[in-house]
Order: C-alpha cells, then structure tokens, then sequence
C-alpha cells in the first residue's frame, strides 16, 4: 500500500543546512511565526502552501480527513513544519503484515538543526530549557544559543573520539542539559543515541549496552535525586566490564566529587571545552535511525524500539503543540525522565521542535517536601504541567494545603500519563491543582507510538471533558476494538482489545537487531492492524476508555515491567527453580507485583531465599521492580501441559476466590487450597495486604 503524495508545494521550504548557512533558513518557520499567528492555534498551520488548506476545519473534519487519507495530511504538515534540507517526494508507504511503515520517503533534514538552529537564529535570548535542580532555588536558564552551543561541542566531542553516522551511543545520566545536549549532539552527527534510566542497575544497562553495540557511553560521576547520591560512574563502570563494544565513556561532573578516571574515561566537560563551538550537521534520510529506547514486553528481554527522524520528531511536536495548547512564551513542565519516552517526547524533542521552553526536572515529588512540584510551577511560573498519576495519588495524601501553599495561577493546562488515572486523583488534579480552571487531559500513548494517540484535546473548541479517560484519537489516529475472535467491534458502550488501523508519522519502525519480534508482538494478534497491547473500552459517547494491559506486562508507578522479566532473573537464585509474579492492585503504585516462589525441599533457610531474591531483581533489573511481596508456595498451580495458571494467583491475592473461573485445565486441584491457605497466613501477619 502507498499512500499519494502531492507533488505541489514541496520546493518552498527547500533549504540548504550546511555548516555557517544560517542565512538560507526561510523565514516564516515555526520558530519565527508572531506570537499572534502562533497562538490562533491550528490554523497558524494555515499560512503557507498546502499545509494551510489541510489544516483548516474543526476537530471532527480534520480527524476525518487525516484519517481517510494519512499521507496527504501529514505529507503537507511536515513540508510545512519541518526544516528540511531536501524536501521528501513520498508521503508514507505502509504495510503492516510486515510490520513496515516509512514516512516522507526522500526527505533529509537534521533533527539537531531543527530543534536548536532555527531557534537560535531567529531568537538566541528565548530560554529553551529551565533546569529544575534537585535543591529548590537553584535552577539554571539556557538559551537556544547556549544549548546550540553546548550541543556542538559536545557533537564535535563525540566526532573526535571516533563516533560516526550510524553508531550507537549509551547515556546514563540524570535529567540535565548536558543529557539533552547529549541527546541532541547524536542527532547532530546521525549517531543513534539510546537512553537508559538512571535508576537501572549495571546489568540492565550492560545488556542494553550489549544488544545495542554501543561504542561510547555517557555518564555523569554522580547523580543527585531527592538529596541523595547516585554512584552512576561506578554503575556505568560495572556495566562495562561486559561490554566489549564500549570504546569510550565520557564523564561529565554533576558534583564536585572526584573521581577516578580509567584508561577509557573521557573527562566530558574539559574535552568539550577544547572543541569549536559550530558543528556541521549530518543531513539525515527521514528513515534514518534516531534513536532507540527498551522497553518491557510480555516475554523475554526487553525490546529496543527504534524511531526514525521526520516522522517522530514532527508528530511529537505536533502533539505537543495540539494537546497541550503550547503557546510561544509558555513555560513547559513535563516532569518525567528523559529515560522513559515521554522524556523524550515531551522534555525533549516536542518542546524544543516547537521553540519552547521546557523544563527539566531533576528531584522528586517529595522533595524536600510534597509541595516540590507545586513550589517550581510558582517559581518558574509554568503553563502546561504533565506528570504521572502514580505521583498525584501520593500527594494528595498529604492534603492540600502543600498545594495551596503556592500560587498556581500561571497554570492553563494539566496532562496526566502513564497509567490509567483514577477518579480520586483526576479530581484532584483538576478541582486542587488547577482551580477548577485549568483543562485537564488525560494521555494515551505507548514508547511504540512515539507520541500522544488519545487524549481530551485537541477537540472541538471548548468540547466537554469526561473526567479520568483519555476520550479522543488524535488526528490521524484510527483507534480500533477487537473481540475474542479477532473481528472489529462496532459500535458504542463496547470494549475490546485496543488497536490501530492505520499509520502515522510516530509509530515505530521496528525493534532493533529483531525485526520479525517487531511483526510478532505488534502486527500478528490482529492481522492488518497495530495491536496495543491494552484494552480499551469505548463509551455510549464514542469516547475511548483504557481499560489496562491484556498482557503479562505490569505497570508499576508508570512504569513498564514484564512479569518474565521479573521471574527470569528471580529463577536464576539456585534454590529457586520456578516463580510467577502477577500484578495486583496498588494505592500508590497504581499495580504493584506479587511473587510466588517455590524453594528447594533441601534449601535450610527459605526466609533467607526471599530476601536474597529480592537483592537479585534490585541487581539485576532496578529497585522499582522489587515485588512487594515474595511468598514461598510448595508448587504453582499449573495446567496439564505445564504451564502456570497466573490468573488463579492473581484471583487468590485481589480476594476472588469464589470466583475461580475455568479450573478444568488444572493438573492437580489441590494446589489451589494448598495456595489459599500460605496465602492466608501470610496475609494475617501482613497488615499491608488488605
Ligand atoms: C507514555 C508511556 C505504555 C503503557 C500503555 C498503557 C499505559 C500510558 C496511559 C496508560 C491508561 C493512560 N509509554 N498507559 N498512558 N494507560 N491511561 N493515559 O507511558 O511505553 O512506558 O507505557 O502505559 O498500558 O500501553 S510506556
């Protein structure tokens, strides 16, 4: 399948970007529109060339025709919005049955160029990012200039080291300028950068180092979160000493503790300090590889998820731009990880893309109180704020008044992602937070996707909003429901495995290194379609409702974590020969997981084996993927053909017992009682298990 392309309109924005060529950027580019066309909202869409004609309309027209017609939609957006170096002459070209999809065949740019350049030609002065230092009080302001200035010598950096188009390079590093300058000096250079979140241990970061090839890593000495220290250079050091593809690991000083450097250790900041502050920007095919980021799935390790250039940085400006209400001169606070992809999207490269301003948030919630978040929105007088539900349900434990403490008025727009999001804390949210004021949007998207897909805004202008669901598809976003037997559901008040019928710029392209895993996890369950992996439910309104993940994937805190995963590296303790961990209901976490394990007969202390497992998921995964509890069972209840039957552990923890469902399958009946009655005296000793 190919979608059309129109050829017309393409040549206006053709534009060199060689190295010094500032002067050929056009001039009417996003960057540079007037604060009055920016903030007439859509339609500032509409002043040029054919992009113009395609965004005119209200909500349902616009979603209408980009979804009857993807390619022509964005194809038009793209030219518009996007600086390109040579226009593309294909607007996508898909097929899901091979789980392939390209957008804007043809086309080179540079995202750097894109997100910094334009930017720092047209105003040098604006402040892209804030930082928001783990001490309150002590952020620090960076211009476009700066920020281009930093990225080029980091890009010049990694050039000398031997760092090319095309080669893998690690970050572990707190949420920082210098990791967004990292971020963007890869871009730079066409190197694919892949993050990982600072909170992981030396073995998950040594086997994304591993799958990934990764020639260099950057990381800083020490990290600082919430006033306590994390030994990243000592992690990063652990890590790769399995890690044969590592040639360099750049060290940049958040604190002014010395360390040691090794023989393979580049003193970061002193090494850019030496290099030019231009840095001639590799022109890029729009399906060249940007970057890669692991996420958990259903089985095995987790997977790389590749985006490429045009089509991801275009949809996550769009989005951000569409969903938030993001103005020129708005003040962005998304105060998630640059490890997790809503870091990317939404600290990164959708704000910066769209000339923002966007903040970066290093400490916790609760740190040094629970009014951190609500004190920063005061100080740097931020617009938009999106966080996770995970952290609202904790504050609003805390009452209101660390919220009322501090004046919130500069607030227009509030986004909760992550996780489904409960009435209690929308209400919250929105009637605490925001004063009953401010629209609250409620973010469906997946690492896959690249981008926002669901969500209240954009909409028809002033359009109601259900509290606690994500609602609408964004534009081009063709939300599907499947039942049982793998057949499209119609109509409302009906729900259903969530997919997607058509493509759109932000999907992913694959998962690195295993295409056919890509094809297995996302294209075959439904043939024709994007599968999610969530299930959804769509109201008598026609509204999308999610509903939660049909696989073995947990989410804890907002956080992806198979239950595989969990369990494989539990087995790997000598006592242990076999696990299964299911997700339960959690007040904080949203879910939280639950091990059983079963111990060797011969093993002298069991009480010892849960703890040491425990240490193992901490070492091996991360502390958040600890289960908060670890019962040892004499065996799993298990189906005659071995496999273990999760769903009756999960029905005996969340207290449905009577309702068992189908146990004919089951090998031997009496493990369920066997199971009901460790459970229950473990639970009568456990006052946190209700
Ligand atoms: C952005 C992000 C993706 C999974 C997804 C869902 C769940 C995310 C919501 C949500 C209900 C939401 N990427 N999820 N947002 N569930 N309502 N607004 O979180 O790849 O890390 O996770 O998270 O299950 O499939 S992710």
């Amino acid at each position: 399948m190919a979608m059309a392309t129109s050829a017309a309109a393409t040549a206006a924005l053709s534009c060199l970007l060689r190295a010094g060529k500032r002067s050929c950027l056009p001039s009417a580019r996003w960057g540079c529109l007037s604060s009055a066309r920016l903030s007439s909202g859509v339609s500032s869409y509409g002043q040029r060339g054919s992009g113009a004609r395609s965004l005119r309309g209200n909500y349902r027209e616009l979603w209408e025709r980009a979804a009857r017609e993807p390619g022509p939609f964005w194809g038009a957006l793209a030219r518009e919005a996007l600086l390109w170096d040579t226009p593309h002459h294909t607007d996508c070209e898909w097929d899901f049955a091979q789980g392939r999809v390209r957008w804007f065949l043809g086309g080179r740019l540079n995202v750097a160029v894109n997100c910094l350049d334009q930017h720092a030609q047209c105003s040098p002065d604006r402040v892209a990012l804030i930082w928001e230092k783990d001490e309150p009080g002590t952020e620090e302001r960076i211009t476009y200039r700066e920020l281009l200035e930093m990225t080029c010598r980091l890009a010049n950096t990694l050039k000398k080291n031997g760092i090319k188009k095309g080669d893998r390079v690690a970050l572990y590093m707190p949420v920082s300028p210098l990791a967004v300058a990292a971020m963007l000096a890869c871009a730079r250079i066409g190197a694919v950068h892949t993050v990982v979140f600072a909170g992981f241990s030396g073995e998950s970061l040594a086997g994304r180092i591993n799958d990934s090839e990764c020639k260099a890593v950057i990381t800083c000495n020490q990290g600082l979160r919430g006033g306590r220290v994390i030994e990243l250079k000592k992690t990063v050091d652990e890590a790769v000493e399995s890690c044969p593809s590592v040639k360099c690991v750049f060290v940049a000083q958040r604190t002014s503790n010395k360390i040691h450097l090794g023989s393979r250790d580049i003193p970061l900041e002193e090494e850019m300090a030496k290099e030019a502050s231009v840095c001639a920007p590799e022109i890029m095919d729009s399906e060249d590889m940007l970057f890669m980021l692991y996420t958990s799935g259903s089985t095995g390790k987790p997977k790389g998820i590749v985006h490429t250039q045009a089509g991801y940085l275009l949809y996550s400006a769009f989005t951000h731009k569409h969903v938030f209400d993001y103005k020129q001169d708005d003040v962005f606070g998304c105060v998630a990880d640059i490890g997790w992809i809503t870091g990317h999207s939404y600290v990164v490269y959708g704000p910066l893309c769209n000339g923002g301003t966007t903040v970066l948030f290093e400490s916790t919630p609760i740190y040094p109180d629970p009014g951190r978040y609500w004190e920063t929105v005061q100080r740097l007088r931020i617009n938009q704020f999106y966080c996770a539900p995970t952290a609202l349900r904790l504050l609003l434990k805390y009452g209101d008044e660390y919220v009322k403490k501090y004046d919130r008025s500069s607030l227009t727009t509030l986004g909760s992602v992550g996780e489904p999001i409960n009435h209690e804390a929308w209400q919250w949210f929105y009637d605490v937070v925001g004063e009953g004021r401010c629209t609250l949007v409620d973010t469906w998207w997946q690492t896959e996707t690249g981008g926002i897909c669901i969500a209240p805004r954009p909409s028809e202008k002033g359009a109601e909003i259900v509290p606690a669901i994500a609602m609408r598809p964004f534009y081009g976003i063709t939300p599907v429901l499947m039942d049982e037997n793998g057949k499209m559901i119609d109509g409302n008040d009906v729900s259903g495995a969530l997919c997607i019928a058509k493509p759109w710029p932000g999907i992913a392209r694959t998962i690195y290194g295993d295409h056919q895993r890509f094809i297995e996890a996302y294209f075959k369950a439904y043939p024709g379609y994007y599968f999610t992996g969530d299930g959804a439910h769509r109201t008598e309104e026609g509204y999308y409702q999610i509903t939660g993940r049909m696989d073995d994937v947990l989410n804890i805190s907002g956080h992806r974590l198979g239950t595989a995963e969990i369990e494989d590296v539990m087995d790997e303790h000598p006592a242990v020969p076999e696990t299964a961990v299911i997700g339960y209901p959690h007040e904080i976490k949203g879910e939280a997981a639950f091990a059983f394990i079963v111990v060797r007969d011969d093993t002298p202390y069991p009480e010892m084996v849960t703890k040491e497992v425990r240490a193992i998921v901490a070492s091996k995964i991360a502390k958040y993927a600890v289960p908060d509890h670890v019962l040892v069972v004499k065996r799993l209840p298990k189906t005659r053909s071995g496999k273990i039957m999760r769903r009756l552990l999960r029905r005996i923890v969340t207290g449905n017992v009577s309702d068992l469902g189908d146990i004919t399958t089951l090998d031997d009946p009496s493990v369920i009682t066997e199971i009901i009655d460790t459970y229950e005296n473990y639970k009568a000793k456990n006052s946190t298990l209700k």
